[in-house]
């Protein structure tokens, strides 16, 4: 097995793709460019960009169907490498950092979440399911709008009311589970920081781990479907794979990459079968999703 510097060739990329954009820009301009600073707020940069969007009739709505999906023998997954600018990446790290919800994080004992919206309202006063009962933020409204103007995957009635974000250190995951019938059978996660891959199973596997419990020993049965989820990407699955398969986050330090890997040439670096890849820091998810509100007052 390989184990690659994935975070030291993601930087590397990173700085050639921030210098070529700001030349780009800069010839584009003529004249003065106005650089986006990382003083400008996450909000504008969203709102500008969704009203461009809005705005540009002729601009064409991605198309998910054909240029991001993956070859996946299951389900529809869809692919998105980059879907956030670094600058993005960072504020929205601010935002969910800021001293103002750092009380509302809920610690478990394998990761940390904090929770925006419709779920949020639902489990006000309800102690067991208690997460978090913040209203949707202003970013967050922004980014569900994004990807609404984006694509067309999320229909009129069933517009994400419902953010969860999660915070995992090296070593963390979440155990196999489906996400139910309280949501809509369509997710998005947006992936910040640290990459990890994201498993499927028809049932949840056997794990066995070394005595330290950083790695992984045994995986039975192996995943039907791996998927490497890069910083800034956005993943997104749906219908059966949402029904009927388990999804799960390793806790281990690194990913093994399986046969049943559907990007692993489509990243960067790109792996083989048997390549590790390292979690360096902590990762970061959003994801995104309906959820159908039930008034329980
Ligand atoms: O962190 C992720 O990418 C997955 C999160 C997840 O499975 C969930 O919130 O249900």
């Amino acid at each position: 097995m390989t184990a690659i510097d994935f975070e030291a060739l993601l930087a590397e990329e990173l700085a050639k793709s921030l210098g070529s954009s700001e030349q780009k820009s800069e010839k584009e301009n003529g004249k003065e460019v106005v650089a986006k600073t990382a003083n400008e707020s996450l909000e504008h940069y969203l709102s500008e960009n969704n009203e461009k969007t809005k705005q540009n009739k002729k601009a064409k709505k991605m198309k998910l169907s054909n240029d991001y999906k993956l070859k996946s023998p299951i389900g529809s997954t869809y692919y998105i490498r980059n879907y956030i600018t670094p600058t993005e990446e960072s504020d929205i790290m601010e935002k969910i950092m800021d001293s103002r919800v750092k009380n509302e994080w809920v610690q478990l004992k394998r990761r940390k979440l904090l929770c925006f919206g419709e779920k949020a309202k639902q489990s006000k006063g309800n102690e067991k399911k208690k997460e978090s009962e913040l209203a949707m933020a202003k970013w967050c409204e922004l980014l569900i709008d994004k990807i609404c103007n984006d694509s067309e995957i999320f229909d009129e009635h069933h517009r994400p009311n419902h953010i969860l974000i999660n915070n995992y250190e090296i070593g963390e995951g979440i155990m196999a589970h489906k996400d139910g019938p309280a949501y809509y059978p369509l997710v998005c996660i947006l992936s910040l920081h640290s990459a990890i891959t994201i498993l499927f199973f028809q049932k949840p596997p056997v794990v066995r781990k070394s005595e330290d419990g950083h790695s992984l020993i045994q995986l039975k049965p192996n995943p039907v479907l791996q998927v490497i989820l890069e910083p800034r990407s956005l993943f997104i699955f749906r219908d059966d794979l949402y029904h009927h398969y388990y999804h799960m986050i390793l806790e281990a330090d690194n990913d093994v990459i399986f046969d049943t890997c559907v990007n692993h040439n489509l990243t960067f670096p790109t792996f083989s079968v048997g390549d590790v890849l390292p979690r360096k820091q902590k990762r970061v998810s959003i994801t995104i999703r309906h959820f159908y509100y039930q008034d329980t007052d």
